[in-house]
């Protein structure tokens, strides 16, 4: 379950926070396929509890397993998926499946289904109280996680008061593989797997293991979906280690986002960033799926705390410029809708029980709220840098001992990075073949214009580079595929 399954030549995901299933499929169309991004994660496409002023964080309490949100219904999902797929965008779906919804209160889910948290009743699957966890499983006072030294609790208990499913039972395991093998058989291309730390792993494993193959016309023959278990291990002292998940899927590493945030802001000096990877304490770059910022740790929730986010947009854009360059990991760029920081529920731009549209501007970006990371120029053409350099490893690694760092891509491609508080002045070797280079930082290659600065590589493999330090982007990045 570790290979992404992405089309040949793409290597990165973009998660479309909260986006509509009809905005998903026009923006695979227009724009993702285009530009070579592998997939997108989506929103939990399952049905959720309806939360007063519509919070985002009211489609992780699961009612049932309908597919009908506020994204859309199963019409909708279906025609995304299969547009998407078309033009080789796959699609990763975000699997709920640690629990229900808030143990308390009751009301209508978002197709219609009843539920009764007090009563543990969710008649939608159906699930009633026997498939949740009790205090047989659970041993703290009020059923709730508090202890995350102790694995039982963490997994036996609830998640901020959530239902708690009893994975270990069949019948619970069925409902859960048929829900997602409902996924597999409509077209996804795999799983970002929420709160795994809180399901066990062995669990998890029989889950999979009823897992259907992707569909072969879009996939080919025996290809297993892509599953990405969310696993929060900073490398502290908790109980649950991301590598009890790793030997059979992958888990979301959340050691990227925050050293790479003290790097960038100045806590470890750029040059560290050498060894970048495995030797910074993280899994094995197979095991892994790395982000600058996710949708939790963006509001502070789940880990979150100190990373980088669209709010600091050259810093931000630095570190997802170096995430992409290098080699460690599967890449995922988060696509954000703004809010006030100072009230972290505020649900997509929508009109009650709708979510609006995301409009685009003349100029590529988005309006209408929608951040668009994705979209932004020195991010969508450094997804296009690593699938041109993909397969290569760091090379010709350069630093001035400080804050300023470069490093090479095998001969495809080469990037500078000036963080320092001094203009960076330097000839460099670059490893690539002699030619004139488009910088895919300042400006956008198009066949045979390039709107950015212009980078000449002599015969020697080297070339000059002049980056000021206050610029709004400090870096150059040149590849193979922009040269004129
Ligand atoms: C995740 N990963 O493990 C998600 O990425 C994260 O966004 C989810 O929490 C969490 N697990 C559960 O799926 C979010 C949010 C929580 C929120 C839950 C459920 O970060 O704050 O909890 O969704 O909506 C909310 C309230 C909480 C309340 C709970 C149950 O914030 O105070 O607990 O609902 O009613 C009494
Ligand atoms: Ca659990």
């Amino acid at each position: 379950f570790s290979n992404p399954t992405c089309a040949p030549g793409r290597h990165s995901i973009v998660h479309l926070f909260e986006w509509k299933w009809s905005d998903i499929a026009q923006e695979c169309e227009r724009f993702l396929g285009p530009y070579g991004y592998c997939g997108v994660q989506i929103s939990p496409p399952n049905e959720n509890c309806v939360i007063t002023n519509r919070p985002w964080r009211e489609r992780y309490q699961p009612v049932s397993y309908k597919l009908t949100t506020r994204s859309g219904d199963e019409h909708r999902l279906k025609d995304m998926i299969d547009r998407c797929n078309r033009v080789n965008v796959r699609i990763y779906a975000d699997a709920v499946i640690n629990h229900m919804t808030g143990a308390g209160g009751s009301g209508h889910g978002t197709a219609g289904s009843p539920w009764n948290g007090q009563t543990l009743s969710y008649p939608g699957v159906p699930f009633s109280g026997w498939d949740f966890n009790s205090g047989n499983e659970c041993h703290s006072s009020d059923m709730n996680i508090h202890n995350y030294n102790d694995a039982n609790e963490v997994r036996n208990c609830r998640l901020v008061n959530l239902a708690d499913l009893k994975l270990g039972k069949d019948y619970v395991r069925d409902k859960i593989a048929e829900y997602l093998n409902h996924l597999i058989d409509l077209g996804v291309g795999g799983f970002r797997v929420d709160a795994a730390k809180h399901m066990w792993p062995g669990d998890l494993r029989a889950i999979f293991a009823r897992l259907h193959n992707l569909k072969s016309d879009v996939f080919g023959s025996n290809v297993k979906p892509f599953i990405y278990q969310e696993v929060i291990d900073m490398g502290g002292n908790e109980a649950i280690k991301a590598h009890e998940y790793t030997t059979f899927a992958r888990v979301t590493d959340f050691i990227f986002g925050m050293k790479l945030a003290q790097v960038f802001r100045h806590k470890i000096a750029a040059k560290w960033l050498y060894n970048w990877g495995e030797s910074w304490g993280q899994p094995n770059t197979n095991n892994v799926v790395v982000f600058i910022d996710n949708h939790d740790n963006q509001r502070g929730h789940g880990g979150g705390g100190g990373v980088l986010t669209h709010f600091e947009p050259k810093l931000y854009k630095l570190a997802t410029e170096f995430m992409l360059a290098h080699p460690y990991g599967f890449t995922r760029i988060m696509s954000s809708y703004d809010f006030d920081r100072s009230n972290t529920n505020l649900g997509p731009p929508h009109d009650g029980s709708s979510i609006k549209d995301v409009t685009i501007n003349s100029d590529l970006k988005c309006g209408g709220g929608w951040t668009c990371e994705h979209r932004w120029r020195q991010i969508f053409n450094m997804v296009a840098f690593r699938n041109v350099v993909m397969g290569t490893n760091v090379q010709n690694w350069w630093d001035n001992t400080n804050y300023q760092i470069a490093f090479g891509r095998g001969n495809k491609g080469f990037i500078v990075m000036n963080m320092d508080s001094s203009r960076l002045e330097q000839t460099l070797q670059t490893g690539l073949p002699a030619g004139t280079y488009c910088d895919v930082i300042s400006g956008n290659y198009e066949d045979p214009n390039c709107t950015g600065k212009m980078i000449n590589v002599g015969n020697d493999g080297r070339a000059h580079f002049s980056i000021d330090n206050s610029s709004d982007d400090p870096s150059i990045a040149i590849h193979i595929g922009a040269r004129k």
